[in-house]
């Protein structure tokens, strides 16, 4: 009979070599994905992901796996839509179950600007294929029994864009599986490694140092970090236009099911949903200052809690069991960057994920794969190189940024 545990390691442990044809800084998602699709895409295979924690510690594992594509930009929808469709067949393609469940996502709107704001998005969405639709607030109802859509609140629903193929995904699986995925192409992921030290020489990146003394030549270094992008591109000089903010979220005791779709609203800065489990995962908008701080906040839950309410009152008994925080690198636009650096070669950005990071995991890893392998800027990341900011050419993605705004 089979065992009912697998006894193989889904990946192993290596010795650091003292060369890589590319080293991935951060074993998230999107350090991950890079190595996958290096490997898988490309056949480039001598590749190193180092972490300074465990795989999937910093946002992967933080993060309340929310996967849409209902953006405002034509570059966003673009972008986010090629990632929800990767999402889609990620599960055969690893050959690991990752409980995408496409519930369905509501966007609220409870003033008429937000209204405006959903109708142009609507159809920004239609136009470039993505399934998007206003809806108002007895369609609501049908589809949320719970959500109080009367005139009782302060704020009340006014419309919402119901965005059908949005959903939730299990996101300790999509980090696991692409980590298995890397392993068997023959890459090598090095969990608690930290890089302290990025080597140039001549405008060109040589390799990185860790913490253990080891020096490591690679003539490509990624940085795919959160919450320490600035931090590991200031190694090389490179100044990123980002602010960390820890972004916090809780999960309730489970309740029977009641709710299959996730209910978000940005002018009450809340968003929740219920899990397979029948937990409530709920979260705020981003904390309101700049913070390393992983930790919890009475404040930072009394608000989402108050909120939460506001949109469904017969949750008032429901305990709250566990708090979290993560770290979110906002970009003035709220967008990410991706790409290369102007005049230092070697050095990629993966960065300046904001709340939104973990649903790019997979177009990001394919397309800076590609941009590596092929040495040209694929159109679809082209928008969000770190340039822009000099060049005035934003992206202004905060209209559709879910609630950290
Ligand atoms: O962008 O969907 C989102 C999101 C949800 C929670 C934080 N960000």
């Amino acid at each position: 009979m089979r065992a009912l545990f697998r006894k193989e390691k889904m990946w192993q442990r290596h010795k650091l070599k003292p060369r890589y044809d590319v080293v991935v800084i951060g074993a998230g998602v999107h350090g991950l994905s890079i190595a996958y699709y290096l490997a898988k895409n490309h056949e480039i295979t001598n590749v190193a992901v180092l972490d300074k924690v465990y795989l999937g510690g910093g946002n992967s594992g933080r993060n309340t796996a929310i996967i849409r594509a209902n953006y405002m930009t034509v570059e966003g929808v673009h972008f986010y839509s090629e990632s929800l469709k990767l999402y889609e067949e990620l599960s055969k393609e690893l050959n690991f179950n990752l409980l995408f469940s496409q519930i369905g996502h509501l966007s609220l709107a409870h003033t008429d600007s937000a209204v405006n704001g959903l109708w142009r998005r609507a159809e920004v969405n239609k136009a470039l294929g993505v399934n998007s639709r206003v809806i108002w607030p007895d369609e609501i109802k049908r589809m949320v029994p719970a959500l109080d859509t009367s005139d009782r609140p302060r704020y009340p629903v006014k419309a919402a864009l119901y965005h059908a193929p949005g959903g939730v995904i299990r996101h300790d699986a999509v980090v696991w599986g692409y980590a298995r995925g890397v392993e068997r192409h023959g890459g090598e992921v090095h969990p608690r490694t930290e890089v302290i030290a990025i080597d140039v020489k001549d405008h060109q990146v040589t390799g990185v140092r860790t913490d253990k003394g080891e020096v490591i030549r690679a003539d490509c270094v990624v940085n795919a970090t959160s919450g320490y992008c600035t931090t590991v591109s200031k190694m090389v000089g490179v100044d990123l236009p980002v602010v960390t903010h820890p972004l916090q979220a809780c999960v309730t005791e489970p309740l029977k099911p009641f709710l299959d779709k996730v209910v978000v609203s940005a002018n009450l800065h809340v968003y929740v949903y219920q899990t397979d489990r029948g937990e409530l995962v709920m979260g705020s908008e981003i904390d309101p200052y700049s913070s390393y701080s992983q930790g919890s906040t009475l404040e930072t839950l009394e608000s989402i809690v108050a909120h939460a309410l506001e949109l469904f009152p017969g949750l008032r008994h429901v305990r709250v069991l566990r708090q979290w925080g993560g770290l979110c690198d906002m970009t003035p636009d709220y967008s990410p960057i991706l790409g290369e650096v102007d005049g230092l070669k070697g050095f990629v950005l993966d960065v300046g994920w904001g709340t939104y990071g973990f649903k790019a995991g997979p177009v990001s890893g394919k397309r800076i794969a590609e941009l590596i392998a092929t040495k040209r800027t694929p159109d679809i990341i082209r928008p969000f190189r770190l340039s822009r900011f000099r060049e005035d050419r934003l992206v202004s993605e905060k209209g559709a940024a879910a609630v950290s705004h």
